[in-house]
């Protein structure tokens, strides 16, 4: 049971506006589908200029639409940056928001106002479908995969969900539907345990001959579900069990199924892809059709769901009526544990396009993402645009679009920036913060990343350099030197001016900042 503040408290959100100028003349009631990408780079679509994979569907919505070059996921791994798109907090404000466990209980509270409790109440039909990874039922490790789960995106807004629980490598591989494990087999009861394996039961450690689909490369060695090994130990399952190569086939067919369900009312569908995460196991139609391997293919598959839900939309005549934005949780890695060849037949794709690091990394390529906002007739088509923009935003902004009212102390740290999404106001965002191993706080023109004592490179597997420096470190936004030249103590009072704007922000929420 959710508790709100009495409506006589909640002011219209374009009240607390501050940068968007004045209240929507009239709210309107697109359709709004945020299609999200896991660990899609910066440079893995063709419209961003990536030349070794074709992205014709993701083109097709850039064209038709505004391409952003200036779009930041508030943090470098998939647990806090869908946190804070989901609530407009800064994961980083909770110390419960590093990348989840499949066990992991249910991160945001029921009681917390979510961007679907705020869709539900404008008066849509919500679907959460796809990857999860933001926990389920009440606490870690104490749920029973056998019954419905005490807590669920049904208590966070969402009208329907088929998600898996946490990431493909983490068990359990199976999905779930409104609350419970879709196409449960009562004859194969599920038991998890990120602890301890369960006796009789392969690991891809003790028993490698059984990983037929893929290899790890690192990590990902204890249970073994669909000949790949996995993160946690899990028993059970049976039918229930997901097969990688279907993943998208199935997430893309339950979109497509709720759009058409709800054509005729306006919906909200977070459609979060599992491409492309590892491990990447794509259909068979996408194997091998791509020069870099398993990792091009999963792009390849992604672009093909993208395509599916544009060709439902244009089907049903929903097209003009619906606001698509797509996206990515963090930045590209290449070796993510499995040894599905990526680093070998990377050639010259630059997964993060030009920015330094990737997932895992206080540098650009952690936390800068293709970021693609269509709406026919209402937003430029073909426009390219620098604006500064985080996902923090897209709760208030879209709570702008369709004039919804929130209670007080939701999406906190969520500001009305709707112009920048809709290419109506070029106004950067002042500043956005950044959440690595540390923060980092940048502007249009400069970036601050906090001093670390972490090492300069990942040190688990993945060749990623993290940013990580036990000094202050400071760069010009504008050279385009990718991060490399430290000009903090050349330029001291930008470090000062800078860290201010760390202090400030990390005491007060942003929504209550001037
Ligand atoms: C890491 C996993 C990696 C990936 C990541 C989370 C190992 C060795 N590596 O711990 O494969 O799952 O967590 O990725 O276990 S994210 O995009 O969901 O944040
Ligand atoms: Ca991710």
């Amino acid at each position: 049971m959710k508790h709100y503040l009495p409506l006589a408290l909640v002011p219209s959100l374009a009240a607390w506006s501050n940068a968007y100028a004045g209240e929507p003349a009239d709210p309107q009631k697109p359709n709004v589908i945020i299609i999200y990408a896991d660990d899609l780079g910066y440079g893995d679509l063709s419209c961003y200029g990536a030349h070794r994979v074709e992205t014709p569907n993701v083109d097709r919505l850039a064209d038709q639409g505004i391409r952003f070059t200036n779009t930041h996921a508030v943090a470098s791994t998939s647990t806090p940056s869908r946190y804070s798109l989901l609530t407009g907090e800064y994961a980083w404000r909770r110390p419960d928001t590093g990348v989840a466990a499949g066990n992991a209980g249910m991160i945001i509270r029921p009681t917390q106002f979510t961007m679907a409790d705020m869709f539900s109440h404008a008066g849509y039909a919500t679907a959460a479908i796809g990857k999860w990874h933001l926990g389920l039922g009440d606490k870690t490790g104490t749920q029973d995969w056998n019954a419905p789960l005490a807590a669920s995106p049904a208590d966070l807004g969402f009208d329907y969900h088929y998600i898996m629980a946490a990431t493909a490598d983490r068990v359990p591989c199976v999905f779930i539907e409104n609350g419970e494990v879709a196409d449960y087999d009562p004859s194969a009861p599920i038991e998890v345990s990120y602890q301890k394996n369960f006796p009789g039961e392969p690991t891809g450690k003790d028993n490698p001959e059984l990983l037929y689909n893929l290899k790890h490369s690192h990590g990902h060695d204890q249970s073994i579900v669909n000949g790949i090994g996995r993160i946690g130990y899990m028993k059970g399952g049976g039918k229930a069990l997901w097969k990688d190569e279907n993943i998208a086939d199935s997430i893309t067919a339950h979109a497509i199924r709720f759009i058409e369900q709800h054509q005729d009312e306006p919906f909200f569908m977070y459609f979060a892809t599992n491409d492309v995460h590892v491990p990447r196991f794509p259909h068979e139609r996408f194997r091998g059709k791509s020069p870099m391997g398993l990792r091009g293919d999963a792009i390849l598959q992604f672009d093909w769901s993208v395509g599916q839900l544009m060709e439902t939309l244009d089907r049903l005549g929903l097209t003009e009526n619906t606001l698509v934005i797509l996206s990515s949780d963090n930045g590209p890695v290449v070796d993510d544990g499995y040894a599905d060849r990526a680093v070998e037949l990377l050639g010259d794709h630059k997964p993060a396009g030009p920015w330094r690091g990737g997932k895992y990394s206080n540098f650009e390529g952690g936390t800068r993402v293709p970021a693609i906002v269509r709406w026919p007739g209402k937003v430029a088509k073909g426009e390219v645009s620098d604006v500064l923009m985080s996902q923090i935003d897209w709760m208030a902004s879209l709570g702008s679009l369709i004039g919804a009212r929130l209670p007080q102390e939701a999406a906190p740290d969520s500001r009305d920036h709707l112009g920048n999404l809709l290419g109506t106001d070029q106004t950067d965002r002042p500043w956005i913060i950044e959440f690595s191993s540390g923060l980092s706080v940048c502007t249009k023109d400069w970036k601050y990343i906090e001093p670390n004592d972490g090492s300069a490179m990942i040190t688990w597997g993945p060749k990623v350099e993290t940013g990580n420096c036990p000094i202050p470190q400071l760069y010009d936004m504008r050279t385009g030197d990718d991060e490399k030249e430290n000009l903090s103590t050349k330029h001291p009072e930008k470090v000062y001016e800078l860290q201010t704007i760390l202090r400030k922000v990390r005491r007060t929420p942003e929504r209550k900042l001037p």
